[in-house]
């Protein structure tokens, strides 16, 4: 029997850590032979150029003119389903449970017992939407019908089991990285563009989401750059902006910030930080954090969701309590006034990054979920990261 698999990934395309995750996942499952079919409504952006094995299904919503709303996730079950005929597919892997893991749910009643749903829940999919009374028996459903479920730290598994009363089991995969792409990049002459030579950079990178406290991330550069001469870079766009302006303008700081908009070259970018800030009121895992830590990059956060599972307080960088902005502060001033401390906690990001959460390592457990649902024996699989 032909061990490789026939597999369609849904994710949202054009943002979020969810959807870099699901797209780098489907690559590098292509990349080892398996055949993954991308169905969503647009081509999902960290795609890049053409690679074997990899094909989109564009869905079309029906927007009949009686449709107030018209019905995007019936498009999408159905177009789940036709696909998962047409190219016999094995399996569908959902990322985010609403609608995504609903639609697959639809799309196996119309397949039948043979197509296998596996769904990777993310973050906000639970500790926010599964506290919508209107959505959380729907978000049950979907959870306990899938053939697997993951999650992406231990903290989301605990709130998902606690806050939907949840039974069956479900699997942790962590956030990965590939190698290849995330490792310290030469960033000597970009920095010359925003800082001094004496000057450290603070980064935040985000969708600027209220969930993100991008105050706090304003609030610690305050305090930061009255001992250290320091600059902030902000990347990323979102409702919070106008915000942010409005209180660097009032601590008078518009000299010391920058904001760079949207980057794809992520890697590149965060090569250039001292230190990343992530004090995030609910982060189920950081995903940015995990990209800086593999540039070497340590991370002041706060205690939230599924950031301690990654950063290791003390070795790779330091959490806070969730607005604790004097701590964050102090943590900050401390690594970057020791130059032996930093060089040892860039050493320590290094070494976790590229062991603990590599690609090879995490897309192996996502290929045993898929070979477990299947009730398939899991071929031998070629060695993960040292
Ligand atoms: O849950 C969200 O807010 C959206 C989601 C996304 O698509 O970016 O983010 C979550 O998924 C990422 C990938 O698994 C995690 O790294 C993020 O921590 C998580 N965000 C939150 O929990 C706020």
């Amino acid at each position: 029997m032909d061990q490789k698999l026939k597999i369609g990934i849904t994710c949202y395309p054009s943002l979020g850590g969810s959807g870099v995750v699901a797209t780098e996942l489907g690559k590098l499952l292509a990349e080892q032979g398996h055949q993954v079919h991308f169905i969503a409504n647009s081509i999902p952006f960290r795609l890049g150029t053409f690679q074997k094995n990899i094909f989109y299904h564009e869905v079309e919503v029906n927007d009949y003119y009686v449709f107030r709303y018209p019905p995007y996730d019936l498009s999408l079950a159905t177009k789940m389903a036709q696909v998962a005929k047409s190219q016999q597919l094995d399996l569908l892997h959902v990322h985010y449970a609403v609608p995504h893991a609903v639609c697959a749910f639809l799309a196996k009643q119309m397949v039948g017992d043979g197509l296998k749903v596996v769904t990777t829940l993310h973050g906000t999919d639970i500790t926010v939407l599964a506290q919508d009374e209107s959505l959380k028996d729907l978000i049950r459903l979907a959870i306990n019908e899938s053939d697997a479920v993951t999650a992406v730290s231990q903290d989301l598994i605990r709130e998902t089991v606690e806050l939907l009363d949840i039974q069956r089991p479900i699997d942790l995969t962590y956030n990965f990285i590939d190698k290849r792409i995330y490792y310290p990049r030469d960033a000597a002459s970009l920095r010359r563009d925003f800082a001094a030579p004496d000057e450290k950079i603070l980064m935040h990178i985000s969708n600027f989401r209220p969930v993100k406290r991008t105050q706090d991330v304003v609030e610690v550069f305050r305090q930061v750059q009255e001992q250290v001469p320091a600059k902030l870079l902000f990347v990323g766009e979102g409702p919070d902006l106008p915000k942010m302006q409005w209180k660097i303008n009032d601590l008078g700081l518009n000299d010391k910030v920058h904001f760079l908009g949207k980057q794809d070259d992520i890697a590149q970018v965060i090569s250039m930080a001292d230190v990343l800030m992530l004090p995030s009121e609910k982060e189920s895992f950081g995903l940015v954090a995990l990209e800086a830590m593999a540039c070497g990059v340590p991370t002041i956060g706060s205690q939230a969701g599924g950031i301690p599972e990654l950063v290791l307080h003390g070795k790779t960088g330091y959490l806070s309590a969730i607005g604790d902005t004097q701590s964050m502060a102090e943590n900050t001033i401390r690594l970057l006034t020791d130059d032996r401390l930093a060089a040892e906690f860039r050493e320590a990001c290094l070494q976790r990054a590229h062991h603990d959460f590599c690609n090879d390592k995490i897309r192996r457990e996502y290929e045993q979920i898929y070979y477990r649902v299947l009730g398939r024996e899991v071929p031998n699989l070629k060695p993960v990261c040292g």
